[in-house]
């Protein structure tokens, strides 16, 4: 099972302090929830402008090129920092910040242990917090608003300047293979005795019935209705940093899955998030639905500043990566209970087949709900 790394503090220290010239350290911390990297907050007695940085493990099982990871983090950092630097504050109006790798003391922005992690650390957004669930009306349209920003500021970064550090990140069909294979292989593994799992049983079948039409996005990809362009990857409600005092988003965190993507697969990811309150960790299922008054709020914000790059046909499939992307993400749950738990970090055994009913859960409210989604997509369309 992936467990949750757990690291002495004297061997934090011993990393960190490959990372921090600039004071001592005072205290270091575990710093949100990431099923995939380990990450920590360092906090220094340095200077005001260096009070604090993230420590980063980048998990080499999943990103086995983390020097691709870093430099396209390098790219798209330098490529946005120039778009703002070229619009004054005022044009701009608000404030909105990339999280930086910083050097070590030797200057790399990298730092290997002898067992072979990888290490990196990352400037942190201060006086801002992130959020697990959605606040109010406002925080909902900021999250937008932040995942509308992020695809403007790199909309003009072309996709040959970045890497594909993550292959069929988010092809919903390939997911589909790979479970097949993992159902084959357990089945295998312990004959048929697995169909007495109730749960698992559903599960299962919930898949079965969903076969259909997983390749809705690829399809219009290939006939060229949708064009690959920078994304994201990742955009959950706690990667979008919210400002401590205004309350305003102003900035996404979380920069190792950006590659050439479709805008469809962050749309689809955020909303999955935001809007399902009780959120991914729930075990009570009766919780999980799809808040629509949510996901309106959230498109607001994110079509004040998407509208200008976005087609009808792009429109079109929006109610698409809405109903898609939790249930590709209950697959991949799915898929790694069956093969072990060697994916997503876990603390229980059956945390990835919990995890994969609550996506299964939100997919089948969405169904319920598909013909509001549809006229909301198309209302939100027509407002100018
Ligand atoms: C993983 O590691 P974290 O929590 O940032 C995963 C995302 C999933 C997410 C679900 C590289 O993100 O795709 O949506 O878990 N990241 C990767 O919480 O697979
Ligand atoms: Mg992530």
């Amino acid at each position: 099972m992936t467990q949750a790394t757990s690291f002495s503090k004297d061997h934090l220290a011993a990393i960190a302090a490959h990372f921090c010239s600039l004071g001592s350290i005072l205290t270091i911390d575990v710093l949100g929830s990431g099923n995939v990297n380990d990450t920590f907050l360092v906090t220094l007695d340095g200077t005001e402008q260096f009070k604090s940085f993230v420590l980063q493990r980048l998990n080499n099982h999943v990103f086995d090129r983390p020097d691709l990871v870093m430099n396209n983090m390098l790219t798209l950092v330098n490529h946005v920092e120039s778009k703002l630097a070229s619009v004054s504050f005022e044009v701009r109006g608000r404030r909105w910040e990339m999280p930086k790798l910083l050097p070590t003391v030797g200057l790399d922005a990298h730092w290997i242990e002898e067992d072979g992690s990888f290490w990196r650390s990352i400037s942190y957004i201060d006086s801002a917090t992130s959020a697990e669930v959605i606040d109010d009306h406002n925080h909902a349209i900021e999250v937008g608003y932040a995942l509308g920003r992020f695809h403007y500021l790199i909309s003009d970064l072309s996709n040959d300047k970045l890497s594909d550090t993550l292959e069929d990140f988010h092809v919903t069909p390939a997911y589909l293979l790979q479970y097949d294979l993992a159902v084959n292989t357990f089945n295998k593994s312990v004959g048929q005795s697995f169909k007495k799992d109730r749960r698992l049983d559903s599960a299962l079948s919930f898949v079965d019935t969903h076969r259909g039409g997983v390749d809705v996005l690829e399809l219009a990809l290939s006939r060229g209705e949708l064009k690959k362009r920078p994304i994201h990857g990742d955009p959950k409600i706690n990667n979008v940093m919210i400002d401590d005092i205004s309350r305003q988003a102003v900035g996404l965190i979380d920069l190792d899955t950006v590659k050439p993507g479709l805008v469809h697969y962050d749309i689809g990811d955020c909303l999955r998030s935001c809007c399902n309150q009780a959120g991914e960790e729930t075990t009570d299922l009766s919780q999980v639905y799809f808040d629509l008054s949510l996901c309106e709020a959230i498109l607001e914000g994110y079509l004040s500043e998407a509208r200008c790059f976005l087609s009808k046909t792009d429109f079109e499939y929006i109610p698409e990566c809405i109903k898609l992307i939790p249930f590709e993400l209950g697959l991949r749950f799915l898929t790694d209970h069956l093969n072990g738990n060697i994916y997503f970090k876990t603390n229980r055994p059956e945390q990835n087949l919990d995890r994969a009913e609550v996506q299964f859960r939100l997919t089948q409210s969405i169904e319920s709900q598909w013909t509001s989604i549809v006229d909301l997509i198309d209302r939100l369309r027509r407002k100018r």
